[in-house]
């Protein structure tokens, strides 16, 4: 079965005003994240990962052994990637649930604190790669960066919260300032409810 790309979940000029132009919408959503979809298309048909599910096939082809990973997982960690990266934004001001921010004070000190530690793995990343908010298999909250398209099914967590820190998503709207798109990221783009409910 053939993956396909989602819709995005708003209109493509939707957080524009929050920092996140169309024109980067345009490229990131239609253009690169449909590659992954083109191309891990292509990479699996034949294989036996065929009729596997995405998070199978990207348990199953990581490469613990290798920095550049192999094509199959390469594209279709980025289909995961950015399928969860959109849902993790929203148009408007999203509130923080209070259980989120009580998990957060528990695990980090404070929310602020853990806006820095999540803005600093981003930010520290580098070259390509994602940054975030992870559950670890005993229930622990860590934040954490990985390269390219791994991402936290490899180590067996749950993805609460993941920044895209690739070039293509912040280049149009900040040029080089990843420090930029990462703060305006988490202080204006984050769907709060959208990672409570991955709790
Ligand atoms: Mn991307």
């Amino acid at each position: 079965m053939a993956f396909s790309l989602p819709d995005l979940p708003y209109a493509h000029d939707a957080l524009a005003s929050q920092g996140m132009s169309a024109e980067t919408l345009e490229f990131h959503h239609d253009l690169h994240h449909n590659a992954y979809v083109t191309n891990g298309n292509a990479a699996i048909a034949g294989t036996e990962w065929e009729d596997k599910s995405l998070e199978q096939i990207i348990i199953g082809t990581y490469d613990t052994s290798s920095i550049a990973q192999n094509g199959i997982f390469n594209n279709l960690s980025q289909l995961w990637n950015h399928n969860q990266f959109w849902e993790m934004m929203s148009p408007g001001q999203s509130k923080l649930p209070g259980e989120l921010e009580a998990a957060l004070t528990e695990s980090f000190g404070s929310f602020a604190n853990f806006k820095t530690a999540f803005s600093a793995a981003g930010a520290g990343q580098f070259g390509s790669g994602w940054c975030w908010l992870v559950r670890n298999a005993d229930g622990s909250l860590a934040v954490t960066k990985t390269e390219n398209g791994v991402n936290p099914l490899c180590f067996g967590q749950t993805a609460l919260l993941g920044c895209d820190v690739w070039e293509h998503s912040y280049y149009i709207d900040f040029r080089n300032k990843r420090p930029g798109y990462l703060s305006n990221f988490l202080d204006n783009l984050v769907n709060w409810e959208n990672v409570a409910s991955r709790m």
